[in-house]
């Protein structure tokens, strides 16, 4: 008989958990954003200040239903060029709102519970969901250095999150992430197929009825 209170695997306790069976380099930790809210939230707001979202269109012509900015050295853009990182604003010809301090100190600080030191992102993806809103599945590789992780922040209403596999057709985890949730990955699972499912209708407290997710990266 086996009495270890732990021996379920999908048992979750606090601290770092696995995103997905399998995903060795994910890392879920539950609520971990939420001591830097009070910073980083007004400086969320000023940052959509300086560079409003904006639905950007995909290569092939459609409007992406996430609105989006971004903040830091780069800026990850889609137009008719294609998929790139941009120094400019697109909107305003200005460089993106650098990062707010709270911003990296958070994203580092993720980066090392989830067995990344060293992480130094230069680009803050910010993605805004209304009702309706989702992101394909798809892989993160317009980064040049695939050896740093991505760290993904979620605020406000509640998100199914899509992990999958190496490959499109692989069967995707489906994973809630709530306001305050990081997800951080790398290494042999830093090109997993991803992606976000129609948001549910709702009210957040803090947020109204949107999810707000920041993802940090390296990619220069
Ligand atoms: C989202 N996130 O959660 C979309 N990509 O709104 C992503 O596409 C993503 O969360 C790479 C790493 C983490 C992510
Ligand atoms: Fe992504």
């Amino acid at each position: 008989m086996n009495l270890s209170l732990f021996a379920d695997d999908d048992y979750a306790p606090l601290g770092p958990a696995p995103l997905a069976p399998g995903a060795t380099a994910s890392v879920l930790l539950r609520g971990f954003a939420l001591p830097y809210l009070d910073e980083m939230l007004p400086a969320l707001d000023a940052i959509v200040l300086a560079a409003p979202l904006r639905h950007m269109a995909t290569p092939g012509g459609l409007r992406m239903s996430v609105a989006m900015s971004n903040c830091g050295a780069l800026g990850w853009v889609t137009d008719a060029r294609g998929y790139r990182y941009a120094g400019l604003d697109p909107v305003s010809g200005q460089p993106w709102p650098p990062m707010p301090p709270v911003f990296l100190r958070l994203a580092q600080e993720v980066a090392l519970a989830a067995g990344y030191p060293g992480f130094t992102p230069d680009a803050c993806l910010v993605n805004r969901y209304a009702p309706g809103a989702r992101m394909a599945l798809h892989q993160d590789r317009d980064e040049c250095d695939f050896t740093a992780p991505i760290v993904s922040v979620s605020l406000g209403l509640p998100a199914t999150f899509l992990f999958g596999g190496a490959q499109r057709a692989d069967k995707a985890a489906r994973i809630a992430l709530l306001h305050g949730d990081v997800v951080a990955w790398g290494g042999a699972d830093r090109l997993r197929f991803h992606g976000v499912a129609p948001l549910k209708e709702g009210e957040h407290a803090l947020l109204g009825a949107q999810r707000i997710n920041l993802t940090f990266r390296k990619a220069a």
